[in-house]
């Protein structure tokens, strides 16, 4: 493999972890006594693993444990800090016992139904230490869902004590409902789940962030900074750029408190379309009587669903098309909404689908149809621009790389000391790793019902951007300054040697 030389430099880091994952031997899960209050739903579903505690990890000699031998698979969108953690499942499990085996699943949940396995040895994770990317093992969006599939799970599974699951909310419950099936078959199997998604939205009091997020955010914050400079040299152009995060606007949020733009629009204020046309149109004319014909404006992916109307079009072509229908059973509205949009859109809308048939949300160019909107009431100069794959696949943070193998590490412990259907979750993130509080927290605490497709199914539900409290009210505070003055600020590339303050830092919406 031909490595350029900061692949090489990468290679060598150590992350730093807590003190109490640096000798495995004096670490031990110890039950923590919480009042449980679970829905009925859950009892009900999951009335093996429903009655586990969440355990914290403290020091105390550990039991010992003879060889382990664990599966782990990526499911979902990449996010740095993966290889991360399986670096540090391997350390573990190899500290654990020499003996221990690490068993990738190819290409992600469905390299488990169809047993396509990859023996992980230091050999084959030594060229991925600190590395971005999935490809160690690759990952896929499948589901295991059906009866059968939870069969082929469990007869795949049979000879592992332990499966670790590297995904975002849906993969989570994935591994909460497998934990419970295992458990009701009588399989020794242990399945740990780890929080991963660049979007954010896998939060909660239990889940700080997911690895994955500050990675993608510093790599978009550092182009959204150079193309600040660039609208200040060049003065011509409004830039509207649209940045990934499947529903909620965390992404867009942390950017902007990091580039400070003119204007930054959060989905979760539940804006109209035309409240966000005028808003554009006002910052413009604003700008334009100040002398400033240029701009920058962050729009984030989901935004597009939070918007009322679309959002109804959206549903009702999502139901047309799985009729088969034609778009004459547009309602009146939608069809207006729809018939308003640019044409290289609305064929997005009906051309372009998802695994389960539905409008592939994620490729619909928000900027474009904002741009277009806007140039419908005034002329400007604007340019489109989308950071999306851009930024999951970069060389991880030192936080998304300490994150990853802690969490690699208390995923091992998980299953050396026998539990099950829990998720690894690390508490004081925005402390130095001393500080850092380790636990294994049952995912059907995190466990909601909401009715799908008309049935009713257990969920995490996506953390969306909270607009009374934290770091959305740093940013109301701030954002009226940035509208006029160009108070664009450049963070510059991901850091990995030098000043701590910079190479460790950790994203601002996590302190706030
Ligand atoms: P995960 O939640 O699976 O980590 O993926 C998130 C994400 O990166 C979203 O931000 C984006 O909408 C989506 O994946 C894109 O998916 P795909 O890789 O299938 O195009």
């Amino acid at each position: 493999m031909d490595r350029s030389l900061l692949q090489k430099l990468r290679l060598k880091y150590l992350p730093p972890v807590p003190p109490i994952l640096r000798d495995l031997s004096v670490a031990m899960m110890v039950p923590m006594s919480v009042d449980k209050r679970l829905k009925p739903q859950v009892l009900k579903l999951f009335p093996k693993t429903q009655g586990l505690a969440p355990f914290e990890l403290v020091r105390g000699e550990a039991l010992k444990s003879g060889p382990l031998r664990v599966g782990v698979i990526f499911s979902g969108g990449q996010a740095a800090g993966g290889h991360n953690v399986i670096a540090g499942l391997f350390d573990a499990l190899k500290e654990i016992h020499p003996e221990s085996e690490l068993i990738g699943f190819l290409g992600g949940p469905l390299g488990i139904l169809e047993n396509r396995r990859k023996i992980l040895g230091a050999k084959e994770i030594e060229p991925y230490r600190n590395q971005g990317g999935f490809e160690l093992i690759g990952s896929g969006r499948d589901k295991i869902e059906l009866p059968e599939s939870f069969e082929r799970a469990l007869e795949n599974t049979r000879d592992l004590d332990g499966l670790v699951v590297i995904g975002g909310d849906d993969s989570n419950t994935n591994a909460a409902l497998l934990a419970e099936y295992f458990l009701e078959k009588g399989s020794k199997t242990r399945v740990t789940g780890v929080p991963k998604t660049i979007d954010g939205d896998l939060r909660s009091k239990e889940i700080e962030i997911s690895f994955g997020f500050d990675s993608a955010c510093k790599t978009y914050s550092e182009l959204i900074g150079n193309i600040g400079k660039d609208v200040l040299s060049s003065k011509k152009y409004y830039h509207f750029i649209k940045l990934m995060g499947r529903s909620a606007s965390h992404i867009t949020l942390e950017c902007a408190l990091q580039t400070r733009p003119n204007l930054a629009l959060i989905g979760e204020e539940g804006w109209t379309m035309d409240q966000i046309v005028g808003k554009i149109k006002d910052l413009v004319i604003r700008r334009r009587q100040a002398g400033k014909d240029y701009g920058m404006i962050l729009v984030p992916e989901g935004l597009i669903e939070f918007i009322p109307e679309i959002k109804t079009l959206i549903d009702e072509l999502n139901q047309i098309l799985a009729k088969g229908e034609s778009l004459s059973s547009l309602s009146k509205e939608s069809r207006r909404v729809f018939e308003e949009l640019p044409e290289k859109v609305q064929k997005q809308l009906t051309l372009e689908r998802d695994p389960h048939g539905n409008v592939q949300v994620s490729l619909i160019e928000t900027d474009l149809i904002l741009i277009e909107k806007v140039k419908k009431e005034l002329s400007f100069n604007a340019v489109g621009h989308f950071f999306g794959y851009e930024g999951r696949a970069c060389f991880p943070t030192n936080f998304d790389a300490k994150y990853g193998r802690s969490l690699g590490i208390l995923s091992a412990l998980s299953i050396r000391d026998g539990l099950t259907g829990t998720v690894a979750s690390i508490q004081n993130l925005h402390q130095p790793v001393e500080k850092w509080q380790l636990k294994a927290v049952p995912i059907v605490d995190l466990i909601h019902f909401e009715v799908r497709k008309g049935r009713e199914k257990p969920v995490i539900r996506k953390a969306l951007v909270d607009i009374n409290q934290g770091p959305f009210i740093k940013f109301l505070n701030s954002r009226k300054s940035w509208e006029l003055e160009d108070l664009y600020s450049s963070p510059g590339p991901i850091q990995f040697f030098g000043d701590p303050e910079l190479t460790d830092s950790v994203p601002i919406t996590l302190k706030s």
